[in-house]
């Protein structure tokens, strides 16, 4: 993933993942732009062999409650990998500081817990274009690297263990 366009990124680099089972939890703030971020993750587990049962997807209502949406996904289900999906646009508050810790701090604590993959795709914006710039736009799809990096992460973890 040495490239900012992810549309470039090179497939026959990514592991298997045949039989996996990943969640996504996708924030319901700026939901144009993460759900655009979910269509470029579930798109990228599909082109890689994931069954679409394979892939769980839930919504929580901001970025700040995506750690817990993780957690609760990962006691549901036995799952390989999930993804944390949210948008945190700079506004005049400290709010996206706060938030953005929040969501740092609480993937990092998630990973450990569970020595699980949670993968962090927050993106964090001075504004909209930037936002839209890297949910489908000039720099690719933080969703396709989000479920690239949920491959890579369960198949190594996976491999070790053989
Ligand atoms: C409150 C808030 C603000 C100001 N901005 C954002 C944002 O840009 N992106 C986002 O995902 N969520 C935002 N939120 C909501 C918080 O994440 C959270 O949902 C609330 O503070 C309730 O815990």
């Amino acid at each position: 993933m040495a490239t900012k366009d992810l549309s470039e990124y090179d497939t026959s680099k990514v592991p298997s993942a045949e039989g996996m089972r990943f969640g996504i939890v996708v924030s319901e703030w700026n939901q144009e732009i993460t759900g655009a971020l979910a269509e470029g993750a579930i798109r990228t587990l599909l082109k890689h062999g994931i069954k679409k049962e394979d892939i769980k997807v839930i919504y929580v209502p901001g970025s700040f409650e995506l750690p817990l949406g993780g957690q609760f996904l990962a006691e549901s289900d036995e799952l390989d990998a999930i993804i944390l999906l949210g948008c945190v646009i700079q506004g005049e508050t400290r709010h996206f500081d706060f938030i953005c810790l929040g969501v740092t701090q609480g993937t990092v604590e998630l990973n450990l817990k569970y020595n699980k993959p949670f993968i962090f795709g927050l993106l964090t914006t001075e504004n909209l274009e930037q936002a839209k710039a890297r949910s489908g736009g000039r720099h690719g799809n933080k969703g396709d690297e989000a479920a690239v990096t949920a491959i890579k992460m369960a198949s190594l973890k996976k491999d070790l263990r053989k």
